[in-house]
């Protein structure tokens, strides 16, 4: 195995070095010969001679040479091959040219050749922006005293309410597959106060936006004694800022190749569901209903960040028109939830949940739910629950806005959309 990458030759001038990855690219200029080789740090440039025959673009390789500075190389340093060694030869030309084409190819056809043009350096560095996102998702959630928990995605009953539920046959039963942790969460909080997830979670949506999928990855967050949903923001606001604090500090290169802006996370202000309607209709002339639809969240956004300099900003005490039947009711319709905006984009639900059997009951059948499909749920809370609250940031959602992607689907490997199952 070689040990050196890429991105680190620089400090190997004079010596000789050993590199694998990808032929990224070749260039022939007669009398000298070129191959990019791309590894997971990097491209560096490496010059060949007439000895060693090139394949097709994307063969697996490794080099040995010696490097030297050359200001005309990419990066000021190149490889000059002492020997060259292809694993797997390429047997077709790449259906993507990827330093050409990798940003620039039709949408559809970067995702119908994913397994491909997500080796582009610019295509993957999502992908590696969010690994340190959950990176620092877990490693601040674990110093607080939270557990990671795995929860079931098969499942007998939504948590959501019924509408956008994958049904999936379970030998004779009819099952689903979970639109969140939520229930499962909340029963946590019984074992462990203090718990998290990172996993898929699946909504049967049948329409086709630029932030929805229809598997995503959900990192939820569930806390017991909680005095209000304030409590819930509050670690909100400093997991995000770890969260962020990690993908800074591990994703650099993929953050400036991306142009990340990283965003304002000294205040994250809160909100009142009732006022953000009245700034909606009085000052920006929209209409909106009890949840707020997507141009109603841009707008909020773009309000937020032209008036207070915030990137977040937190919706608070949302009507229970527009809530699960968990959330806690606050009198006069509305509830202890909220919803998180980032640069006008809902990357979180959460707030307080209810803890006592009797009220969960009374909501569930005013939300027009049939208590005893929920048994299994309902039973715990004769258990002495403790106030509670949580919420689920979307993965994708927060990759999305931060590295400033024009679709979610580009924040997943292999996103599952309306129309696209494969590869
Ligand atoms: P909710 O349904 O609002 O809440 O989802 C939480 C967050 O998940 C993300 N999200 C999505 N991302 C991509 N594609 C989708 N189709 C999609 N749907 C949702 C969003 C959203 O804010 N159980 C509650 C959470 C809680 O209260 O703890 C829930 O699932 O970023």
């Amino acid at each position: 195995m070689c040990r050196v990458l890429a991105r680190e030759i620089s400090s190997h001038v004079g010596k000789a070095v050993c590199l694998e990855g990808f032929l990224h690219w070749k260039r022939d200029l007669g009398g000298i010969r070129f191959v990019l080789l791309r590894d997971r740090s990097g491209v560096v440039q490496v010059v060949v001679d007439r000895r060693f025959e090139l394949p097709l673009a994307e063969s697996s390789m490794r080099v040995v040479g010696r490097v030297v500075e050359n200001p005309k190389a990419p990066g000021g340093y190149e490889v000059v091959a002492e020997d060259l060694e292809f694993y797997a030869k390429a047997v077709e030309p790449s259906p993507i040219e990827i330093p050409k084409e990798e940003w620039r190819a039709s949408p559809e056809t970067l995702l119908e050749y994913r397994y491909v043009s997500l080796r582009g350096e610019k295509a993957r560095a999502p992908l590696k922006l969010q690994a340190a996102l959950v990176r620092g998702f877990r490693s601040y959630l674990d110093a607080q005293g939270f557990t990671e928990i795995f929860t079931p995605k098969i499942v007998s009953a939504g948590a959501e309410g019924g509408s956008n539920l994958f049904g999936v046959d379970y030998f004779e039963h009819r099952a689903y597959l979970a639109q969140s942790p939520q229930l499962y969460k909340q029963i946590m909080v019984g074992v462990f106060e203090r718990v998290y997830e990172v996993a898929p979670v699946f909504r049967a949506e049948q329409h086709a936006t630029s932030r929805h999928l229809n598997e995503y990855l959900s990192l939820d967050v569930e806390m017991g004694f909680i005095r209000s949903e304030e409590d819930v923001m509050a670690l909100e606001e400093e997991l995000l800022r770890a969260m962020l604090e990690e993908a800074r500090r591990s994703a650099e290169f993929e953050a400036r190749l991306l142009e990340v802006e990283w965003p304002n996370t000294q205040e994250m202000p809160r909100l009142e569901h009732k006022e953000a309607r009245r700034i909606l209709r009085e000052e920006l002339g929209l209409a909106v209903g009890a949840d707020l639809n997507e141009e109603a969240e841009r707008a909020l956004g773009a309000w937020a960040k032209e008036r207070w300099g915030v990137d977040f900003l937190f919706v608070t005490k949302y009507p229970e028109a527009a809530r699960p039947f968990y959330a806690y009711p606050e009198g006069d319709g509305l509830t202890r939830g909220f919803d998180l905006l980032f640069r006008g984009l809902e990357i979180t639900s959460g707030g307080q949940r209810i803890h006592q059997h009797e009220v969960l009951v009374e909501q569930l059948r005013k939300k027009g739910h049939d208590p005893a499909q929920f048994a299994g749920y309902l039973e715990v809370f004769k258990y002495g629950m403790p106030p509670h609250g949580g919420f689920a940031i979307g993965a994708e959602r927060l990759t999305q806005r931060l590295a400033g992607l024009p679709n979610v689907r580009y924040a997943r490997a292999f996103p599952r959309d309306r129309h696209r199952l494969t590869p």
